[in-house]
C-alpha cells in the first residue's frame, strides 16, 4: 500500500514539474519567432505547436478558492472539495455576502462550523498558503485557524502543523504550537494571513499581516511527530462569533521580495518580516527610514552598528537572481559591506561567505573580498541596482553593480572557500560606517522574470 502511495506522489510530482517545465518553454519559444495563438483553446488543452499562457496551469499547480462561484448563502459541504470535520455535514459552514474581499461571497466561520479542505500530493518543495481574514470590531469567542500536516474522515491519523487561536479575550491571535508568538487582533479590514511552508527543510514561517508571528518546524509545530506533507485546511469556530474568510490560495513559493513599506518607518526590523540582527542578536539591527526610499514611504538605513540578517531556506538548485537598490549618499564614509551566504546559523558556526562586497568611502570604490576580485567605482546620490545572478547548479555567480560586471566566479568558492551551492542568507553590514540606504529587495528565478509577464496579461 505504501509503495503505490509514494508511486502516485511521485507522479503528481513529475506531473507538476511538466505543467512548471511547459510554462518555462513559453518565453524561449517567443525568443524563436513563433506566434502566440489567438485562438481560445479549450481548458486544459494545449500543444506544442500553439503555445498559450494560460492562467489555468498556475492553477494545475497549485490550489485556490474564493467562493464566488457558489450561491451566496448556500452550505460549503461538498461544494469545490469542501467539507464538514470529519465529513460531518452538520459542521458545514455558509458563503455570505456580509463581507467580501472578492465580491460576492466569503465565507463565514462562527457557531458549530468546523470547515475542511483536503489536499495531496504536497510532500516536498517550498509552498505559500494565503488566506484573507476579516474580523468585525464585536467578535468575541475563540476560534481557530489549522492546518494538518495527516488527516483522514476516519480520523485514524491526525496531526496538527499550525494551530492559531484568534481570541477576543487576550485581543490577540496566538501560535498554540511550540514556537510560541502572539500579535495583536487587526479588526475590521481584511488581513492576509501567509504561511510559507518549507517542507524539504520543514520550517514554516505564519505571517499575519505581514507581520512575522512564529517561524519554526512545520512537522513537530502542535501535534508533534508529524510529517512534511500539507494534508488539510481547517477553519474551527469553536462556537465564536463569525470571523469571515476570502480569497484562499496554495502555489509553489517562488521567490521573495521587501520593499519595508509595510514596516512602521523608524522602526526596528528585528522580528519584522524574517528579518534579525547578525546571529540573532537583538543590537544588530537596523532601521527604516524615510530619508530615502526608491518605493515610498521607507528604505532600510544600514549604519553604525546594524548587522542585519534575512535567511532563506530551499534555494539548492537553479538559477536565481538576487537583486537589492542602493543609496550611497556623497558624505559616506566608513567601509561597509553587502554580504550573502551559503551557510547561516543563529549559532555562529559553521557559516560561510558567497558574497562580500566592501563599499570604500577612502579608495571611493566597490570591491570583491573574493577570489574573482573586481572594483568599481562608487556611485552617489543615485538610487544603484545590485543585481547578482547565482547559478546554483553549475555553481557560478555573476555580479553587476549598476549594470556594470563587478566579477563572475563560483558561488560556493568566492569568498570562505569550501561552501555549498545554497541560498542561506543576506547579511547587510554597516561596520561602523555612516549610513547606506537599501530598498526593493527581491530573490526570483531567472526564468520567472521571463515568463512573469506573459502569465499576467
Ligand atoms: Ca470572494
Ligand atoms: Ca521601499
Amino acid at each position: 500500500m505504501k509503495k503505490t502511495l509514494y508511486q502516485d506522489i511521485f507522479a503528481r510530482l513529475i506531473l507538476a514539474f511538466m505543467f512548471i517545465l511547459f510554462l518555462l518553454s513559453i518565453p524561449l519559444t517567443m525568443e524563436d519567432g513563433q506566434a502566440i495563438a489567438t485562438t481560445p483553446t479549450s481548458q486544459g488543452e494545449f500543444s506544442e505547436r500553439n503555445p498559450q499562457p494560460n492562467p489555468n496551469l498556475i492553477q494545475t499547480v497549485g490550489w485556490s478558492d474564493n467562493f464566488d462561484s457558489y450561491a451566496t448563502g448556500s452550505s460549503l459541504h461538498g461544494q469545490g472539495g469542501w467539507k464538514g470535520w470529519l465529513n460531518n455535514p452538520a459542521l458545514t459552514a455558509y458563503t455570505t455576502a456580509a463581507h467580501a474581499l472578492s465580491t460576492p461571497n466569503s465565507v463565514n466561520i462562527s457557531a458549530a462550523a468546523d470547515l475542511v479542505h483536503e489536499y495531496s500530493g504536497y510532500t516536498a518543495g517550498a509552498w505559500v498558503y494565503t488566506a484573507s481574514q476579516y474580523i468585525p470590531s464585536d467578535f468575541s469567542g475563540q476560534s481557530y485557524f489549522l492546518l494538518l500536516n495527516q488527516y483522514d474522515d476516519s480520523a485514524t491519523n491526525l496531526n496538527w502543523s499550525v494551530q492559531v487561536t484568534f481570541d477576543s479575550g487576550t485581543n490577540h491571535v496566538i501560535n498554540d504550537g511550540v514556537s510560541g508568538g502572539a500579535l495583536p487582533l487587526i479588526k475590521d479590514a481584511w488581513v492576509e494571513l501567509r504561511l510559507e511552508i518549507d517542507l524539504t527543510h520543514d520550517i514554516s514561517s505564519f505571517y499575519y499581516g505581514d507581520q512575522l508571528l512564529y517561524q519554526g518546524s512545520w512537522s513537530g509545530q502542535v501535534s508533534g511527530g508529524g510529517v512534511t506533507n500539507i494534508a488539510a485546511l481547517d477553519l474551527y469556530a469553536n462556537n465564536a462569533s463569525p470571523i469571515y474568510y476570502d480569497e484562499f490560495s496554495l502555489s509553489p513559493k517562488l521567490g521573495w521580495s521587501d520593499n519595508f513599506d509595510s514596516y512602521a518607518t523608524g522602526s526596528s526590523l528585528h522580528g519584522q518580516g524574517g528579518w534579525k540582527g547578525w546571529q540573532n542578536n537583538p543590537t544588530a539591527t537596523a532601521y527604516t527610514t524615510a530619508v530615502h526610499a526608491l518605493s515610498t514611504p521607507n528604505s532600510v538605513n544600514i549604519s553604525g552598528t546594524a548587522d542585519l540578517v534575512h535567511e532563506y531556506f530551499g534555494y539548492t538548485a537553479g538559477t536565481w537572481v538576487y537583486t537589492a537598490w542602493q543609496y550611497i549618499p556623497t558624505g559616506f564614509t566608513g567601509q561597509s559591506y553587502f554580504i550573502m551566504m551559503n551557510r547561516y546559523f543563529d549559532a555562529g558556526t559553521d557559516g560561510n561567505w558567497s558574497v562580500q562586497l566592501n563599499f570604500n568611502s577612502t579608495t571611493n570604490q566597490v570591491v570583491n573580498d573574493g577570489v574573482s576580485g573586481g572594483a568599481l567605482p562608487l556611485i552617489k546620490d543615485t538610487w544603484v541596482e545590485l543585481r547578482l545572478e547565482i547559478d546554483l547548479t553549475h555553481d557560478t555567480s555573476s555580479f553587476y553593480y549598476g549594470d556594470q560586471l563587478l566579477y563572475q566566479g563560483s558561488w560556493s568558492g568566492q569568498v570562505s572557500g569550501g561552501g555549498i551551492t545554497n541560498i542561506a542568507a543576506v547579511d547587510l553590514f554597516a561596520n561602523g560606517a555612516t549610513a547606506i540606504y537599501y530598498d526593493d529587495l527581491s530573490l526570483s528565478p531567472k526564468l520567472y522574470q521571463l515568463y512573469l509577464p506573459l502569465i499576467m496579461k
